[in-house]
């Protein structure tokens, strides 16, 4: 190397640069003696001591977003959508530390017979905000709380004729209201204090589906915190 001359110095992936990054090499006063101006740095395995940041999940919100060894992140979905995979995920220690589960999926499926806990929630038609499947036959059964359910339509629309929504009061033996299409819709109210509701799709050309709510004068309930109690029933 000639006086003047300037190196750069890297570390390698998942190590860190410990010193200067240059280094330009120099004679000392014309003495005929070359120094560098400072020595090669070291480079040193970073050490990972916290998990990955946690994604956010469509259609859920997430308490927590701390990647610290033991710490907890926990999802919930929005209301109407069915979680596949853990709620609860916790920072385990290791060599790098790593999550004990992948983040969930929350999704608007189409059960087979869903019970609905009494209080308030949403139904939603399967797959929604995308427009529901082909084939679907899907029933809710909503209890309230030994008072009418009230539904309310945020919207709806189906295959008019060959897609339905059909409402049952009490059991699925009494007539159902039928919906369809793009109907007129205005609160509808039970005369029991259970309903069902059965979405029924054809072979083809499918529609955007539904957001319901319904509502019975009580609070769902509310659950209890892992690691926790709740008082009072
Ligand atoms: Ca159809």
């Amino acid at each position: 190397f000639s006086p003047g001359d300037v190196v750069v110095f890297s570390c390698d992936d998942g190590f860190e640069l410990i010193g200067e990054r240059n280094a330009t090499c120099r004679e000392a006063n014309n003495s005929g003696a070359y120094y560098w101006s400072n020595p090669a740095p070291v480079c040193q395995p970073v050490v990972v001591d916290t998990c990955p940041a946690l994604p956010d999940v469509v259609n859920a919100e997430r308490t927590g977003n701390g990647t610290a060894v033991g710490g907890v992140v926990l999802y919930q979905c929005e209301p109407g959508f069915t979680m596949t995979g853990a709620s609860s995920l916790t920072c385990l220690a290791g060599v790098p530390p790593s999550w004990d589960n992948s983040p969930p999926n929350c999704t608007a499926t189409c059960p087979v017979e869903e019970q609905r806990a009494a209080g308030s929630g949403v139904i939603l038609s399967p797959g929604y905000p995308e427009q529901y499947g082909t084939d679907q036959d899907c029933v809710w059964v909503i209890r309230g709380c030994g008072g009418p359910v009230t539904l309310s339509f945020r919207s709806f629309q189906t295959e008019d004729g060959y897609d339905f929504l059909n409402v049952y009061d009490g059991s699925l033996d009494t007539a159902a209201v039928e919906y369809s299409g793009q109907p007129d819709l205005k609160n509808y109210t039970s005369t029991t204090s259970v309903l069902y509701l059965q979405f029924t799709s054809d072979g083809s050309v499918t529609d955007s589906g539904f957001w319901i709510d319904y509502s019975s004068a009580c609070c769902s309930d509310p659950g209890a915190p892992l690691n926790g109690n709740r008082a009072g029933d």
